[in-house]
């Protein structure tokens, strides 16, 4: 059922005073609790192999409300070259500002990481893949690095593999957030967050990060959307990987493109991780054509079936340029030193017909060819 209530008779005053003092554990009022959230929290929790879950309005909710929570001023934060826009503006125009030190390091270069860490070390954060250059964090040896460490939390952003792909806890990490308006709902039709964590961290998320300095609580309405959409997750992630790999296969053919970086691709970098630590390469494809910016813009321009849009893993497959959209919250140069190339295009790929697709990416890539006269 979807308990579309903000708030719950108690039936003594007795009863309501206990709620508060956290002696009786029924629900008061949905923005801490309700039975609909609920069971949609014990869901992701055991997809995560995690405790516990909370459930928020937005992945920024459920980042947000994490990092407010677990970070305190004087703090330090160390966190992965690559990271989605807007976590890169909240960790450098919100927390950073708040005097909690936010650390960029090569996560690729192990001891770069050891390094980094100092006594005033408190959180381990990345995404693997990030978004949007697809590069990997290897979850099992930074977590190990970590926890020869007292007090420092791992967070992994696991929004690009969901729980069916990879499931960060089981590799050591303590914390996963998830953008759920993505691939775990997987329709585009709401904006949803998650954070999986022990009983006790997602409780203070909960009665901190989710109560009082966010109250970023997700509309019992989503969460029933959210869970129908997870009823699918593994039917729709396979045909995401399965048509996501056969795309940056044409691609890295395709004489019009100068690199694809997939996962999926024997060509890919760090390709013994990616076999390693995900179950499938995921749907998400970073390519670069001959000709840079102007060319990628001409492309997505000739696109028909793609559509124009940022955001990712609901049915329709999505064409976006990160530095003029997702990453624009970096400046240019924030975007040469982050490895976020002025000249990427992002494929979110979708549900559709595989042929389909590649006949609209064919098309497109016609567009940029030369012409012979005559021809
Ligand atoms: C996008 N992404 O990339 P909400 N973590 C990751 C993300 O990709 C996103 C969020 C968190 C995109 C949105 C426009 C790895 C979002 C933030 O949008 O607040 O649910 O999640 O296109």
């Amino acid at each position: 059922p979807i308990y579309l209530t903000s708030t719950f008779a108690f039936p003594t005053a007795e009863y309501g005073a206990g709620c508060f003092a956290g002696e009786e554990h029924g629900h008061f009022y949905t923005r801490i609790s309700n039975p609909t959230l609920a069971l949609l929290e014990s869901r992701m929790a055991a997809l995560e192999s995690g405790e516990a879950a909370v459930a928020f309005s937005s992945g920024m909710g459920a980042i947000a409300a994490t990092f407010w929570t677990l970070l305190r001023p004087a703090d330090e934060i160390i966190v992965s070259r690559t990271l989605y826009g807007c976590t890169f503006a909240l960790l450098h125009h919100g927390i950073g500002e708040f005097g909690i030190k936010v650390l960029h390091v090569d996560m690729s270069n192990l001891a770069d990481v050891e390094a980094a860490i100092t006594p005033a070390t408190r959180m381990i954060y990345f995404e693997t893949p990030a978004n949007p250059n697809m590069q990997l964090v290897d979850i099992a040896a930074i977590s190990a690095i970590a926890h020869k460490h007292d007090n420092i939390t791992v967070v992994i952003d696991n929004t690009y593999c969901t729980p069916y792909l990879q499931r960060p806890l089981e590799m050591g990490a303590d914390v996963v957030v998830h953008s759920a308006t993505k691939y775990l709902s997987g329709h585009s039709d709401i904006t949803a967050g998650v954070v999986v964590a022990r009983q006790t961290v997602a409780d203070k998320i909960r009665l901190q990060g989710l109560k009082d300095l966010t109250g970023a609580v997700l509309s019992p309405q989503d969460a029933y959307l959210l869970m129908r959409g997870l009823k699918t997750l593994t039917l729709r992630m396979d045909r995401h990987c399965s048509s996501a790999l056969a795309i940056a296969q044409f691609l890295e053919e395709h004489p019009a493109v100068e690199s694809v970086t997939y996962p999926g691709l024997s060509s890919f970098p760090q390709y013994a991780l990616a076999t390693r630590q995900m179950k499938m390469p995921g749907g998400m494809i970073a390519f670069e054509l001959k000709g840079g910016l102007d060319a990628g813009r001409r492309f997505m321009n000739a696109l028909s079936l793609f559509s124009r849009a940022v955001s990712l893993g609901g049915a329709e497959s999505l064409a976006q340029h990160p530095a003029s959209m997702t990453h624009s919250t970096y400046t240019r140069e924030e975007r040469a030193l982050h490895d976020i190339s002025e000249g990427l295009v992002r494929l979110a790929v979708g549900l559709e017909d595989l042929d389909d697709l590649l006949a609209d990416i064919t098309q497109a890539l016609k567009t940029l060819m030369p012409t012979r006269q005559g021809l």
